[in-house]
């Protein structure tokens, strides 16, 4: 159709046409468009969820040295897994409450692939087995035993994940078995990790050992792919920490994902996210969720439910703690 056939059907005429912003600049001759204001990406960048050190500066270390967004996510939430102090990840993590130790994982690449283990026993690295079944499998996600049998397959070594340190939380926990979710336990919490590589691609993972003392079972958000870790490399990418059962009721990750692609900035697609939830639970005060965002430029942004939630930061300015905003107000 021609454009002048276009505009008498649509019955938009010159007035209308100007009230458009896209057709109104369509209608101008090309020199008298004014281009966008182009931001110099900034890369490369890491981000994860807390304040991590060890684990930024790990996967900095990699990104600095030329190495590729999906390693550096890996090995950097790798160092939390291992980190028998952070009782939220990997080995030294609280239990169920059964006193077995669960872990949740995911990993996303930059051409959408993933790999994910939920309710995995015995191996400290969950983020690595996921990378695994990405790679080496046709399948997205292992389960319990079966991912762990394929874990062993993998070359992956059995450990006791239970610390002396957590198993004596945990009987002391059983004395009352009450189960209740801690708004916030600063600095210890699941990691989830986002980069971008010096090529300008986005990796990212998310591994937790998941709610403490949680029914034998529980999945979280932390493994699902959308809801605890979401990456679209022509996009960005986003994580979430906090309750996963309020994560996954509203797909947090992607959601804040596919409000940046519709031209959202890190920083309002997270807000837009815990304004959702917060709109759909009238009892936000009892639970904690934050999130964190990245862009393809490598703006950053975070928000959460309730003040304490923050995220470290990692680029070519050094590292930094970043704290987030908050729906509720000190
Ligand atoms: C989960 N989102 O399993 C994770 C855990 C977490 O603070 O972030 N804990 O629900």
């Amino acid at each position: 159709m021609q454009r002048r056939n276009f505009l008498k059907k649509t019955g938009l005429g010159a007035t209308g046409l100007a009230s458009i912003p896209f057709l109104s600049s369509w209608s101008k001759p090309i020199g008298e468009i004014q281009p966008k204001t182009i931001k110099k990406a900034v890369r490369p960048i890491v981000v994860c969820t807390w304040n991590f050190h060890n684990a930024t500066s790990k996967a900095w270390e990699i990104l600095n040295s030329g190495g590729n967004a999906l390693d550096a996510v890996e090995q950097g939430v790798m160092i939390e897994e291992a980190d028998v102090t952070n009782q939220t990840v990997g080995k030294g993590g609280r239990p169920d409450r059964d006193g077995n130790v669960t872990l949740d994982a995911c990993i996303m690449n930059k051409e959408g692939n993933c790999g994910s283990v939920v309710y995995l026993q015995n191996i400290t690295h969950a983020i690595s087995v996921a990378r695994k079944v990405m790679e080496d499998t046709p399948h997205v996600m292992l389960a319990g035993k079966g991912a762990e049998q394929f874990a062993y397959e993998k070359g992956f070594e059995k450990e006791n994940l239970l610390t002396e340190q957590s198993k004596k939380e945990w009987l002391e926990w059983k004395k009352e078995s009450k189960y209740e979710t801690i708004i916030n336990i600063e600095n210890h919490d699941t990691i989830g990790m986002l980069a971008i590589d010096e090529s300008g691609d986005i990796s990212g993972a998310c591994t937790t050992s998941g709610m403490a003392y949680k029914v034998g079972g529980r999945v979280g958000d932390s493994p699902l792919v959308g809801a605890g870790l979401f990456i679209d490399n022509e996009v960005g990418g986003a994580t979430a920490t906090g309750v996963g059962e309020e994560v996954v009721k509203t797909v947090g990750s992607f959601l804040i994902v596919e409000l940046m692609r519709q031209g959202k900035s890190p920083q309002e697609a997270c807000e837009e996210a815990v304004n959702r939830i917060v709109s759909k639970n009238k009892n936000y005060n009892d639970f904690q969720i934050g999130f964190l965002a990245i862009n393809k430029n490598g703006e950053t942004g975070a928000y959460c439910i309730h003040p304490g939630f923050s995220y470290s930061k990692y680029n070519g300015a050094g590292q930094s703690d970043n704290p987030s905003g908050s729906f509720v107000k000190k």
